[in-house]
C-alpha cells in the first residue's frame, strides 16, 4: 500500500502563537492564513510488513536515526489512528528553500499526514487529514486546504474540534506576497520555544489573546468582502501585537534584526506614497509583504533597491493538497 502526496507552504495573515496544549498540538487562538502556491513538499509513504522500522529518506538522502526519530513518532500517531500496523518507508522532498523564511514543517507535515493515511487504503476526510497534520506542526493543519484557510482552535481537551476549515478558495481572490529575504541565519529562538515562553512569562500574552480575537473577526469580514486595505492593515497589526508579546517574555527576546526594520520602513514608505503594500513577519527575520498583482512589480523593484535585501521570492494563492500518481 502506498500513496504519494503534495502540500503547499501557508503563511499566516492572523498569526498562531500559543498553545493550550503542547502534547496535542492545540493552540490558544483562532488563526488564518493563505496558501501558497511556490513552496511544497512531496511525500511517498509506503507500508511494508518487511520492514522492522520506519525508514525515512528526506531529499534523496537517507535519514540518521535522530532524523526518523521524529518522523516515526507522528508514524505512529498515524498507525494509531488508522488501526495500520505495519512501518513504512517514507521518502520526502522539500521544494521549500530555508531561506525563504518558509518552514516546511507546515508542507512537510500535511503531505506526509496526507500521504501516510492515503497509504492505508482508507479514504479520510480533509477533516481528518487536518487534524491528524496538526499533531505534527501546528501550522501544517492549514496546509491541507489552498486559498484562504482559518485553523479553529476547538474547546475540547482531547482536540477533536480542533481543526483547519477553508475559508475562501485559490483562485477566488487574486493576493500576492513577496518573501523578503534579508539573512540565511537560523533563528536563535525556535518558534515552538518562543510560543512556549511567552505563554509561560510574557504579561502582553493575556493582551495578544484579546487582540487576536478581534483582528480575526475583521481579516474574515476583509476576506468575505475582498477589501484588500481593511485585510493588509488588519494582517499588519496582527503581526506586530504578536512580536510585541516576545518583548515582554523573560528573558525577552525579539526575531527582527536591523534588516527587517528596515524592511518595515521601505513598505510604509511605499504605503506614504499610495502604493498598497503591508508586511507580516514570522518567527524569523525575513519580512513578507502582502499585495495586489496591481502593485506587484512596483514594490517588487522598490524593495530589491535595498542593500539589505538579498533576494524575493514572489508568491501567488496556492492550492489544497493532491495527490501525485506513483
Ligand atoms: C503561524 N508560526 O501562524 C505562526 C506565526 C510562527 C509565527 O506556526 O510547534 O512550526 O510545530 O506547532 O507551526 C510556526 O510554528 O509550531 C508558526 P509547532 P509551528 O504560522
Amino acid at each position: 500500500m502506498k500513496a504519494k502526496a503534495r502540500a503547499h507552504t501557508n503563511i499566516a495573515l492572523i498569526k498562531y502563537w500559543g498553545k493550550r496544549d503542547e502534547a496535542l498540538f492545540l493552540p490558544t487562538n483562532n488563526s488564518l492564513s493563505m496558501t501558497l502556491d511556490q513552496f511544497y513538499t512531496e511525500t511517498m509513504v509506503e507500508f511494508d510488513s518487511k520492514l522492522k522500522s520506519d525508514q525515512f529518506i528526506l531529499d534523496g538522502m537517507e535519514m540518521d536515526q535522530r532524523e526518523t526519530e521524529k518522523v516515526s513518532l507522528f508514524m505512529d500517531k498515524v498507525r494509531r489512528y488508522t488501526g495500520e500496523s505495519r512501518y513504512a518507508l517514507i521518502d520526502s522532498v522539500n521544494h521549500v528553500p530555508t531561506a525563504a523564511g518558509f518552514a516546511s514543517s507546515a508542507s512537510g507535515y500535511a503531505a506526509l499526514a496526507a500521504a501516510a493515511m492515503k497509504a492505508t487504503g482508507v479514504n479520510f476526510s480533509e477533516k481528518e487529514l487536518s487534524k491528524m497534520a496538526r499533531q505534527g506542526s501546528g501550522s501544517a493543519s492549514r496546509s491541507i486546504y489552498g486559498g484562504f484557510v482559518e485553523w479553529q482552535k476547538g474547546e475540547l481537551a482531547d482536540g477533536s474540534d480542533c481543526y483547519a476549515v477553508p475559508v475562501l478558495e485559490q483562485g477566488a481572490w487574486d493576493l500576492r506576497v513577496l518573501s523578503v529575504e534579508v539573512t540565511h541565519e537560523v533563528k536563535k529562538v525556535l518558534s515552538r520555544e518562543g510560543m512556549k515562553r511567552t505563554v509561560e512569562t510574557s504579561p502582553f500574552f493575556a493582551g495578544w489573546l484579546e487582540a487576536v480575537a478581534a483582528d480575526l473577526v475583521e481579516a474574515k469580514a476583509a476576506i468575505a468582502e475582498r477589501d484588500f486595505t481593511r485585510l493588509g492593515e488588519t494582517l499588519e497589526r496582527n503581526a506586530l501585537r504578536m512580536h510585541a508579546t516576545t518583548l515582554g517574555a523573560n528573558p525577552p527576546f525579539m526575531y527582527w534584526q536591523s534588516s527587517t526594520v528596515q524592511v518595515m520602513e521601505a513598505v510604509q514608505v511605499l504605503r506614504e506614497s499610495g502604493v498598497e503594500a503591508y508586511f507580516t513577519i514570522d518567527a524569523g527575520p525575513n519580512v513578507k509583504v502582502v499585495c495586489q498583482p496591481k502593485d506587484e512589480e512596483r514594490i517588487f523593484a522598490e524593495l530589491m533597491k535595498l542593500a539589505v535585501v538579498q533576494q524575493i521570492y514572489r508568491c501567488q494563492v496556492g492550492p489544497g493538497v493532491n495527490y501525485l500518481e506513483i
